[in-house]
C-alpha cells in the first residue's frame, strides 16, 4: 500500500467516533512486563481500595523500562490511541487526537477542595472534601471495568534533591502513561526513592476517562490528603497529573507548609563570552513564549552568548546560603505545536523532530505533521486534528490552536548541564511578563523584593487557548498562578513577602512585555531571538553595570541602555515600547484596585501600601 493511503486510512479511525466501542479497552500484558509491584504497603493499600471501587479488567504496574514502553505502544497503536508517524521524518514519533470536546484545561471544573472555602480563597473553585469525594466515587464506581488500570510511579524533581517528591498516579488512559513516561522520571526512581515506610510522603492521583463526557468532567486536588482526583478528560493538562495538579497546585501548597516556592516559571541560564553565568526564572501565563524564551538562541551581534534551558514551565524554588535556588521538576516539554518554527524556536524544532508525541496537530499524506506557522508552505493536503480532510482552502484550523507536543527534556540540544542538579541553579532575576497589547513597557525593574512581588500580583495577560473559554481578554493572572495556586492568593502573595525577609541575597525582580503593539496595531518588538536585547539588560542589571532611569513604576532603560545594535526596529517604535503613557497608567491603577478589592480583604498590607506608593509616584 502507498503510504500515502495508508495515513488517510489511519486517520479516519478514532476511538471517539465509534461511540458503541470502549475507548480504553484491557490490554494483556505477557509475562515480566506490567506485573513490578512496589513493596511500600501504603502504596498497595491505596491501589487495592482503587481497584475495589473502579473493577478493572487487571492492574498494570509500570517500571518505566524500554520494553514497557513497546509493549505499550504497540497496543496503542492497535486500538487507534496513536498513529504512528513517517519513521523517516520524525523518528520514533507518535499523534495522538483527543477527543474534540477535550483540547484544553478547564479551569471552571478544577476544584481546590480544602476543609474551608477560605482556604482556596477568592481565585479557586472549591468544592467540600467529603463530598467531592463521594460525588467522585460515585463517578468512579466499576469505571475502568473491561479496561487495565495502570499504576504509574514518578518523581518530580532531581533524583538526588532534596525538594524532590514522588507521586503516583493511577489511570486507564495509555496516553497517560506514554506520556508521563515522557514528562516525569518514572518507574524504579520513584519506587526506590519512597522506600518501604508505610508513612512516607507521595501524592495519590487517581485518573480516569470515564466516557469523557463535559458535563462528567473534574479536576480535583486535596491539598490536605495530598491527593489528586480527574474524572472525565484525556487532555493532558488535565490527566498528566504530575504537573499542574502536583507540581503546581498541591505543590504549592506544600511549598507554603515547608517554606518554599512551587512557580509556573521557565529557568534558564544565560552565559557571557567571558565564561560568566546566571539563571533567571520568568513567569508567562500559559502559551505566552515560556517554552520560546527558555530555549532562545541570541542574535548574530551577541556572538558567544549562549542561553541555556533548565526548564521551560515549572520552577521549584528554595533557600540555600540565603539565595534562591531552582530546580527544574519536570522531565520533558509539554509545548504548544502552532507557531512553532526554525524561524521562532530552532531548539524546539530540534527537540521535536523525533522521538516525540504530538497531539492535535495535523497529519500530512506522507505521514509527517503539520500545524500553523510551521516553516515552508502549507501542505496541498492534509488531515486535520479532527481527521477531516484538509486543504489551504478550508476555513478550519489544520491543528488545534492547543496542540502540544510531549518531547523529552534530553532532546533539548541547548539543555543546560546543571539541569540534574539537586541543590538547583543559583537564580539571579525573577521575570514577570504577561501578554499586553498596551500600557506595558518591553521591561522594567521593581525597587526591592516587595516591590517585586506587587508587580507579580498585579500581573495581567490576554487569555489564550491553553484553557478553554475567551482567548485575548485582558485577564489579571498574579505571578502567572491564577490557574495553578493550590490555596488562598492572600497567603500565597504573604508567603512570597515572608520568603522575601529570609533571602539575604534576593534576586532581582523584573517585569517584561514582548507583546505591545502600535496605532497600527502591529507589534513593536520582534521579540523571538531579540528578546536577548532585553535578558541582556536584566544581566547587566544584575552585574551592577546596566543602566536604568527612575520612573514612577519602577527602574525603566532608555534606548541606550539596551543593546539595540543591528536591531532592524524603527527608533519611534523603541521610544515607544520602552516608554509609558501616564493616561494608561491611571486605568492600570485602578484595574489593580479593582482586583485587589474583588480577593475580598485578603490582599497582604505590604501589597496595598505598594499601591498607594505607585499612586503617589504618579502624582509627583
Ligand atoms: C501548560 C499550561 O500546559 O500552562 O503548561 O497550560
Ligand atoms: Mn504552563
Amino acid at each position: 500500500m502507498e503510504c500515502s493511503e495508508n495515513y488517510q486510512l489511519l486517520a479516519l479511525r478514532a476511538p471517539w467516533i465509534d461511540i458503541m466501542k470502549d475507548i480504553a479497552p484491557a490490554v494483556s500484558p505477557p509475562v515480566e512486563i506490567g506485573d513490578r509491584k512496589p513493596a511500600n504497603q501504603a502504596v498497595l493499600d491505596w491501589v487495592q481500595d482503587v481497584a475495589k471501587l473502579t473493577q478493572p479488567e487487571n492492574v498494570f504496574w509500570c517500571d518505566g523500562s524500554d520494553r514497557e514502553n513497546e509493549f505499550l505502544i504497540e497496543q496503542s497503536l492497535q486500538q487507534d490511541v496513536l498513529i504512528k508517524l513517517n519513521e523517516k521524518k520524525v523518528p520514533r514519533s507518535y499523534l495522538h487526537r483527543s477527543n474534540p470536546n477535550d483540547v484544553a484545561r478547564v479551569e471552571q471544573f478544577t476544584f481546590i477542595c480544602t476543609p474551608t472555602k477560605e482556604e482556596a480563597g477568592p481565585t479557586n473553585n472549591w468544592s467540600d472534601p467529603a463530598e467531592t469525594y463521594s460525588k467522585l466515587q460515585e463517578m468512579l464506581k466499576g469505571a475502568m471495568r473491561g479496561r487495565t488500570m495502570f499504576v504509574i510511579p514518578y518523581i518530580m524533581g532531581p533524583p538526588d534533591s532534596p525538594l524532590t517528591k514522588v507521586g503516583f498516579e493511577i489511570t486507564d488512559s495509555k496516553y497517560v502513561v506514554l506520556s508521563m513516561r515522557i514528562m516525569t522520571r518514572m518507574g524504579e526512581v520513584a519506587v526506590k526513592r519512597l522506600g518501604n515506610d508505610p508513612k512516607a510522603e507521595w501524592n495519590r492521583g487517581v485518573h480516569s476517562l470515564l466516557d469523557v463526557d463535559p458535563t462528567r468532567r473534574f479536576i480535583c486536588h486535596f491539598p490536605q490528603d495530598n491527593a489528586i482526583i480527574s474524572v472525565g478528560s484525556g487532555y493532558g493538562g488535565n490527566v498528566l497529573l504530575s504537573k499542574k495538579c502536583l507540581a503546581l497546585r498541591i505543590g504549592s501548597y506544600l511549598a507554603r507548609k515547608q517554606g518554599w516556592l512551587a512557580e509556573h516559571m521557565l529557568i534558564l541560564g544565560v552565559e557571557s563570552p567571558e565564561g560568566k553565568k546566571h539563571y533567571v526564572a520568568a513567569a508567562f501565563p500559559s502559551a505566552c513564549g515560556k517554552t520560546n524564551f527558555a530555549m532562545l538562541i541570541p542574535p548574530k551581534h551577541f556572538d558567544g552568548w549562549k542561553v541555556t534551558t533548565v526548564g521551560d514551565d515549572i520552577a521549584w524554588m528554595r533557600i540555600r546560603d540565603g539565595r534562591l535556588h531552582a530546580v527544574n521538576p519536570e522531565n520533558g516539554y509539554f509545548g504548544v505545536v502552532p507557531g512553532t518554527s526554525y524561524k521562532s524556536n530552532p531548539n524546539a524544532m530540534k527537540s521535536i523532530e523525533h522521538d516525540t508525541l504530538y497531539t492535535n496537530v495535523a497529519l500530512t499524506d506522507d505521514g509527517n505533521v503539520w500545524w500553523e506557522g510551521k516553516d515552508g508552505p502549507p501542505p496541498k493536503h492534509a488531515i486535520d486534528w479532527k481527521g477531516n480532510d484538509w486543504t489551504p482552502d478550508s476555513k478550519e484550523k489544520a491543528a488545534h490552536p492547543n496542540s502540544r507536543f510531549a518531547t523529552p527534556m534530553r532532546n533539548n540540544p541547548v539543555l543546560d548541564p546543571d539541569v540534574e542538579k539537586g541543590e538547583g541553579v543559583p537564580i539571579s532575576a525573577i521575570i514577570f511578563g504577561g501578554r499586553r497589547s498596551d500600557t506595558l513597557p518591553l521591561a522594567f525593574q521593581a525597587f526591592d523584593w516587595n516591590h517585586g512581588v506587587y508587580l507579580g500580583a498585579t500581573m495581567a495577560s490576554e487569555t489564550t487557548a491553553a484553557a478553554t473559554g475567551a482567548v485575548g481578554q485582558v485577564r489579571r493572572d498574579p505571578m502567572a498562578m491564577l490557574p495553578f495556586c493550590g490555596y488562598n492568593i492572600g497567603d500565597y502573595f504573604r508567603h512570597w513577602i515572608e520568603i522575601g525577609k529570609r533571602l539575604s541575597n534576593p534576586p532581582l525582580i523584573f517585569n517584561v512585555n514582548w507583546f505591545r503593539k502600535g496605532e497600527n496595531g502591529k507589534f513593536l518588538w520582534p521579540g523571538f531571538g531579540d528578546n536577548m536585547r532585553v535578558l541582556k539588560w536584566i544581566i547587566d542589571r544584575c552585574e551592577k553595570t546596566g543602566g536604568a532611569v527612575e520612573s514612577p513604576i519602577g527602574w525603566l532603560p532608555s534606548p541606550h541602555d539596551v543593546d539595540l545594535e543591528e536591531l532592524d526596529v524603527e527608533h519611534k517604535c523603541i521610544v515607544e515600547i520602552l516608554g509609558i503613557d501616564h493616561e494608561e497608567w491611571q486605568k492600570e491603577l485602578n484595574a489593580h484596585k479593582t482586583f485587589f478589592d474583588s480577593l475580598g480583604g485578603v490582599v497582604p498590607e505590604e501589597l496595598l501600601k505598594q499601591r498607594e506608593k505607585l499612586a503617589a509616584r504618579f502624582k509627583l
